[in-house]
């Protein structure tokens, strides 16, 4: 585990002249740690406030499982516990089961060695098995006297479990030092989980502001005990290109100079972006590429001249302005860029998926669109990838399969013919409604940071919607999932991020785990207020909305 990055309001301020005023009014931390109002729902009745509530299993797993099973009693870990992993363990299961060991061993203090077969008292087994229900990523869990048995089919479904085992266990299991004096017990349950849809996942801007490799890896850390298994990185727009291309070396020198206010921008080499995807994926996460085109690509039409239509480099951009910028249908250049920079973002890249985008190409006919888009696509192809898009991308040729990013807001009927139009064309929806899972929208009309275009989203807003019924005309058939974007126009860095993300990124993560027959606002605050402290543990920033019981638990 690193150590987490904070950065100061003050370093803050100084990073753009965007923020300047509304940083005046309060820092990140001052606004984080703002005493909470009243709770509103599930909060100790006034009296006991102070005395702290010790969380039922129910809700301390978020998402919520598929199905729980409470016994009496419980399990309790010390100095001679271990980690199972059977007489012949898979690769890849020694590789969860030494991301357990590596995560209990500071907190705890304990060695918690990787044994194979033990009958230590106190021991976690990870075992290869199950019903052909689990699926790809479903687990069961099963807390005996002695040890807790984690069974999954495969290697991300134990992973999954040891989450779920990771929230049974004391908050001070998320510090990054030994917790002396805890007891490490975890209550007797069994569960059997599986996810609702196939694709849960987060993106990051990191083309509005950049983004170091550690901010990102902090980001992935607080996506794993949600079960997220997908993070897409946006990684080119108007405002910076932030991936090394060797075919094409301004993209990243000059066009990942700047970003949003001016202010020093940055890039990730390809050995950075590689270490980025194989941190990912130890955490059984894929990493999806987004290069959005045909607009948002002034970065890429600054660094090179010969890219724009009529030859001429426009000057960086660093507003925040969408809609302006188009690459040229109609020179061949185009399509060399296409397939040089694709072609290296492929074979970067060891997930099926590869964004192109294809957002807000106002400045690009439609005729042009369609072209650049197929081309796009088809070096994907060529390369063995899928195209993911956002949901424009269904007025060019979509092959079936392919994602479209649905991100339209209740009642936007341009958008709704778009999603019902790539229902139709085969391509697969993932749900990103910007009124709901937009994580740059604000909490509440004044809050400091974040965007209102889409809509104001309080805590029980994003968590109130289903991605089955969203779209009226799209099947729940052609819905692989759901995605919860992170624009960082108005964020700086890591710290705001995480204080638009946490807590409302839970609610999208459980709509997309969790079956549908869970979903009920007051318990899912409860549950959030039970994440409090952890997250306090862990080091991740995150909003203390008014509308959570935050101090029930501690
Ligand atoms: C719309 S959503 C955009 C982004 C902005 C965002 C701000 C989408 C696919 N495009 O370019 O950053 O709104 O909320």
């Amino acid at each position: 585990m690193h150590p987490r990055l904070r950065t100061t309001g003050l370093q803050a301020a100084a990073v753009t002249a965007l923020l300047a005023t509304s940083l005046a009014l309060t820092s990140p931390a001052a606004q984080a740690a703002d005493p909470p109002a009243p709770p509103s729902s599930g909060a100790a009745p006034s009296g006991q406030t102070a005395a702290m509530d010790v969380p039922t299993p129910a809700q301390r797993i978020l998402p919520t499982p598929r199905s729980l099973e409470t016994r009496k009693g419980s399990l309790t870990f010390d100095a001679a516990s271990v980690v199972d992993v059977g007489r012949h363990p898979k690769r890849s299961t020694l590789g969860v089961a030494d991301y357990l060991a590596d995560f209990l061993r500071t907190p705890t203090g304990y060695d918690w060695p990787v044994v194979r077969g033990s009958k230590a008292p106190g021991r976690v087994v990870l075992r290869t098995g199950g019903p052909a229900s689990l699926g790809t990523e479903g687990y069961r869990l099963d807390v005996g006297t002695k040890s807790v048995t984690i069974e999954a089919r495969t290697s991300t479904g134990l992973f999954h479990g040891v989450q779920t085992l990771r929230q049974l266990m004391p908050a001070a299991v998320e510090g990054h030092q030994r917790a002396e004096g805890t007891t490490w017990s975890i209550p007797r349950v069994r569960v059997s989980d599986s996810p609702r849809y196939p694709v849960r996942g987060a993106m990051l801007d990191v083309a509005r502001h950049f983004m170091s490799v550690d901010e990102v890896k902090a980001y992935i850390d607080a996506m794993v005990p949600l079960k997220l298994n997908t993070f897409e990185l946006h990684l080119a727009d108007d405002q910076g290109w932030r991936l090394e291309i060797r075919s094409w070396p301004r993209l990243a020198t000059y066009g990942g100079a700047l970003e949003t206010g001016g202010t020093k921008g940055g890039y990730y080499t390809q050995e950075q972006y590689v270490d980025l995807v194989a941190y990912a994926k130890a955490r059984h996460i894929t990493v999806v590429p987004e290069i959005d085109l045909p607009g948002h690509t002034n970065a890429a039409l600054s660094s090179y001249a010969e890219l724009n239509c009529d030859g001429k480099a426009p000057a960086p951009y660093t507003g925040t302005d969408v809609g302006f910028s188009s690459l040229c249908a109609d020179k061949d250049v185009t399509y060399r860029f296409l397939s040089d920079v694709l072609g290296e973002v492929a074979a970067l890249t060891p997930g099926k998926y590869v964004s192109i985008g294809g957002d807000e190409a106002h400045s690009t006919t439609q005729a042009d669109y369609t072209k650049m888009v197929d081309a796009a696509q088809k070096v994907l192809r060529q390369h063995g990838k899928r195209m993911w898009g956002w949901h424009q991308t269904a007025s060019a040729d979509p092959a079936k399969k392919s994602i479209a990013a649905y991100w339209g807001t209740t009642g936007s009927k341009d958008d709704i013919a778009l999603a019902q139009e790539a229902a139709r064309k085969g391509q697969r929806l993932v749900m990103a409604p910007a009124d709901h899972a937009y994580l740059d929208m604000k909490y509440d009309p004044t809050f400091t940071y974040g965007q209102d275009w889409a809509a104001v989203v309080p805590v029980s807003d994003s968590y109130a919607w289903d991605p089955a019924t969203l779209v009226a005309g799209v099947p729940s058939s052609a819905v692989a999932g759901v995605l919860a974007p992170v624009w960082t126009e108005t964020l700086p860095d890591i710290t705001t991020v995480e204080l638009m993300a946490f807590p409302r990124l839970a609610g999208i993560a459980q709509i997309g785990w969790s079956p549908r027959r869970t979903h009920d606002l007051e318990p899912y605050l409860v549950q959030l207020a039970v994440q409090g402290p952890r997250w306090e543990a862990a080091g991740v920033n995150f909003y203390r909305s008014p509308e959570v019981a935050w101090h029930r638990f501690g």
